[in-house]
């Protein structure tokens, strides 16, 4: 029995050419479901996981499968029906699961022949046998799995072409964000791997460079974080001799214990949502955590970076407080707090979150649009209508902020103080002058995306 599964190109990832350059490599990171889903398929089935953000294979030259099996976020989805429809054309079965197939379950079905919703380890060998006896369900609900469920991703099933490995030690998110999809799909009960299998499955990556990828690395309770210290400490004394960077709330910064055995365990950076310079902002997105303790961020952000551990703040635009002058005050405000990237992203009303539910109630997404519009849920794009900033404005808040932030004089005064206080220079520099170079993609996105869509949104 043949299985495919496929990673349909990601319309963020431009350059599909990942073999003409190495720096493309950066852009193109590993779908780890589609690892996950090989983790629990029986030996029977000989697998072949499709991505196509390492460029699209010509389908027609390849093996008819027995079965396909398709994974999208929201902004893959059209990209997700043709390869569909490929395939039920010649009479192969398709399956698509994943957060886009979960949260918008009546487009997905029109489409495939049938699709997991939630978390599929309860339900995938099922999903298989049924497919070898050809009579798959419609619909198979794999809900929030148990943590011990989990199977070791097949890391060997994935050419060794991509900058950085992915695993994840952790499911689940309490804090419910109002435009996070994770609380919806993942539960709000924070769920931890068992440390072994952790380790276990580290030792198979084969990269030097890991994505973790869990939502919340160390999420929020005392027992939460004593069991993060028992991860860093395992990978500490495993020696795995990996180098990795992950996501997390600001209480990271509240642990000098935890920040040095992070360090240990290969920690070098730390991707952290900061989302709002003002506080009414953080009350509207429902993200009060960063508000508690009265806290400093400046000082947050620089007790992580004495151990060595860059920091990547991101912020939103497009809030219902933020008016004209935000994308020059979210510069301002990052600059202070002293992180070393800025990631600034629109405000994006993801289907199935609390964002989608308000927006879509207040009349504020272009739902005639969809599915097609689905490809500029990127966060890059402003797709929704914001209550005090106009399409152009939106843009124009944007540019400045990425112009202000990765100004050549800040740039410079960054790669300073990261001399100064011997933190990696060389990779803050280059991570500067990509995010600068990339104001020029931006803008042209922008036309286009205007020239598409038009001012209807206005
Ligand atoms: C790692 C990650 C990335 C990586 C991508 C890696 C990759 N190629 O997959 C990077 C950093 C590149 C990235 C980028 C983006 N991401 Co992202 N990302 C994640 C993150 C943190 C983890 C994904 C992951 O690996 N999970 C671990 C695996 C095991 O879980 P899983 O994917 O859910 O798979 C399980 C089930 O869904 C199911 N399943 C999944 N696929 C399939 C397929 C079949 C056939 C079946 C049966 C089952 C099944 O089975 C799996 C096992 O249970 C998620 C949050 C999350 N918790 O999922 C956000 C998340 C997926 N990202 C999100 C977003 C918005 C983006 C961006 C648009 C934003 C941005 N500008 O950065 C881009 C878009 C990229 C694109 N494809 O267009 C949203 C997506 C929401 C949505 N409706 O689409 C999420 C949910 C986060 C959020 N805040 O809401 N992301
Ligand atoms: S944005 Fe981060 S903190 Fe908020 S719900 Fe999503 S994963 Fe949790």
């Amino acid at each position: 029995m043949r299985l495919y599964l496929i990673n349909p190109s990601n319309p963020l990832v431009s350059i599909v050419k990942v073999r003409e350059s190495r720096w493309n490599r950066y852009r193109v990171w590993k779908p780890l479901s589609l690892m996950v889903l090989a983790g629990m398929t029986s030996p029977e089935w000989e697998i072949r996981i499709v991505d196509e953000n390492l460029g699209a294979p010509n389908y027609p030259d390849m093996p008819l499968p027995d079965l396909v099996g398709i994974t999208a976020f929201t902004s893959q989805a059209n990209r997700a029906y043709e390869v569909a429809a490929h395939f039920r054309r010649l009479g192969v079965p398709v399956v698509m699961g994943g957060i886009h197939a979960t949260m918008c379950l009546d487009e997905v079905m029109d489409r495939v022949d049938s699709v997991v919703t939630g978390e599929a380890e309860a339900v995938w060998p099922q999903v298989l046998e049924d497919a070898r006896h050809g009579s798959l369900k419609r619909r198979y609900d794999g809900g929030i799995a148990k943590i011990d469920d989990v199977p070791l991703a097949r890391h060997d099933l994935l050419p060794a072409e991509y900058a950085f490995g992915a695993i994840q030690t952790t499911r689940g998110c309490p804090l419910n964000c109002t435009f996070c999809s994770v609380t919806a799909f993942n539960g709000a009960r924070y769920r931890q791997r068992s440390i072994p299998d952790v380790i276990r499955e580290f030792l198979s990556v084969r990269e030097k460079r890991v994505l973790v990828v869990d939502d919340n690395l160390i999420g929020t309770r005392p027992e939460h974080i004593a069991r993060a210290k028992d991860l860093f400490r395992a990978m500490a004394d495993s020696n795995l001799r990996k180098e990795w960077v992950g996501q997390a709330t600001i209480n990271f910064a509240d642990d000098e214990e935890l920040l040095a055995l992070a360090a240990k365990a290969g920690c070098r950076g730390v991707f952290i949502g900061f989302e709002s310079p003002e506080p009414e902002g953080l009350l509207e997105i429902g993200k009060k955590f960063n508000l508690l303790k009265g806290r400093d961020f400046r000082s947050s952000v620089r007790r992580i970076q004495r151990h060595n551990i860059m920091v990547v703040g991101s912020f939103i635009i497009g809030l219902d407080i933020d008016r004209p002058g935000i994308g020059n005050r979210i510069a301002r405000v990052a600059s202070q707090y002293g992180i070393d990237n800025l990631n600034a992203l629109f405000l994006t009303p993801l289907p199935g979150t609390r964002l989608w539910e308000q927006m879509k109630a207040e009349g504020r997404i272009s739902l005639g649009a969809l599915p097609e519009d689905w490809k500029y849920y990127t966060l890059t794009y402003p797709i929704a209508r914001y209550r005090n900033l106009s399409l152009d404005s939106a843009i124009q808040e944007m540019i400045s902020c990425n112009r202000s932030f990765y100004s050549m004089p800040l740039i410079l005064r960054r790669l300073w103080s990261n001399l100064w206080q011997r933190r990696a220079p060389l990779i803050s520099l280059v991570g500067n002058l990509s995010y600068r170079s990339n104001i020029r993609v931006d803008c042209k996105a922008y036309a286009n995306f205007k020239t598409q869509r038009g001012n209807g949104h206005d």
